[in-house]
């Protein structure tokens, strides 16, 4: 048996499903900021807390999870005796709520304790909340697409990476860049069109549509770059690579990566296979 039919994701996915268009009604009043910081020092937004809280209550609470994990939260915490630790980016991209661009939530489902590898996940899921609010959810059977209506009713195809990319979306400012991941963004710029929104949910849901890669490189003065292992860069990668795509840190799939802390941070590329490997030759 495969070990996505041997513990119960679809729970997860049902509650994460039924949280996006609560989540998605609260944002409108709420993309000022707050006075705290989460554990990584960023400004929190109302929006952020509140999706949080909708997430903790209808994630953490179900019978088949025990540990849960928020991007906004400095720690761990046991909700339950249940066999399944979950990792939650309650609002990717946040800020562009003030924007009205695109936001996302992204969530790891592990059958081992936080932190966590890609290896122990058994499944993932992000929803993007664009003109329509839709799901990606994976299993170690491949990954599906779900458009979320108001009603929670969902449809269903395949999710699968186009074999000939298209797009491209480089996070940091370019003075930022190392030399040696200036040249591979230089090459890809000759062969691929430019979308980058500031949501990385909404950037790798482009690359799963057209075809391409997504990458927030390391800095010159910040190496592992901005993106945080156990809850961006784990599960997108898990997802990128069940509907056929390949991840790298730089060296190696993100899958392989085991944080040694909750709130760390990663070199992260996404996207179809050539350009993943011709990222390592390069950046390594
Ligand atoms: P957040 O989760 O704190 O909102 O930050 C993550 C976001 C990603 O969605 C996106 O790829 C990146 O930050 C954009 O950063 P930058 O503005 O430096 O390109
Ligand atoms: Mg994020």
């Amino acid at each position: 048996m495969m070990m996505s039919d041997a513990v119960p994701v679809a729970d997860v996915f049902d509650a994460l499903a039924a949280a996006a268009p609560e989540i998605r009604a609260g944002f409108a009043g709420r993309a000022g900021e707050t006075d705290d910081r989460n554990a990584t020092g960023d400004r929190q937004l109302h929006a952020d807390i509140h999706a949080d809280d909708i997430l903790r209550a209808r994630l953490g609470g179900l019978d088949a999870v025990g540990q849960y994990a928020s991007e906004e939260a400095e720690d761990v915490s046991d909700v339950g005796s249940g066999p399944l630790s979950i990792s939650v980016d309650p609002l990717d991209g946040s800020s562009n709520l003030s924007a009205n661009n695109p936001t996302g939530t992204i969530v790891g489902v592990y059958d081992a304790p936080l932190p966590a590898a890609g290896r122990d996940l058994v499944a993932a899921a992000y929803v993007l909340y664009g003109p329509l609010t839709t799901m990606v959810a994976a299993t170690d059977d491949g990954a599906t697409r779900y458009a979320i209506t108001s009603d929670g009713r969902r449809d269903d195809e395949p999710a699968v990476l186009p074999d000939d990319p298209t797009v491209y979306g480089f996070g940091g400012r370019v003075p930022d860049w190392t030399a040696a991941f200036t040249d591979y963004a230089r090459r890809v710029e000759d062969e691929l069109k430019l979308r980058y929104s500031g949501a990385m949910v909404a950037d790798v849901n482009q690359v799963l549509t057209y075809g391409g890669v997504f990458a927030y490189p390391g800095l010159r003065d910040r190496p592992t770059g901005k993106l945080r292992t156990q809850f961006e860069a784990i599960p997108m990668a898990y997802i990128v690579e069940a509907a056929g795509g390949a991840s790298t840190d730089g060296t190696r799939s993100l899958l392989d990566v085991e944080p040694d802390t909750l709130h760390e941070r990663t070199p992260i590329y996404l996207g179809n296979d050539a350009l993943i490997d011709r990222a390592e030759r390069i950046v390594s």
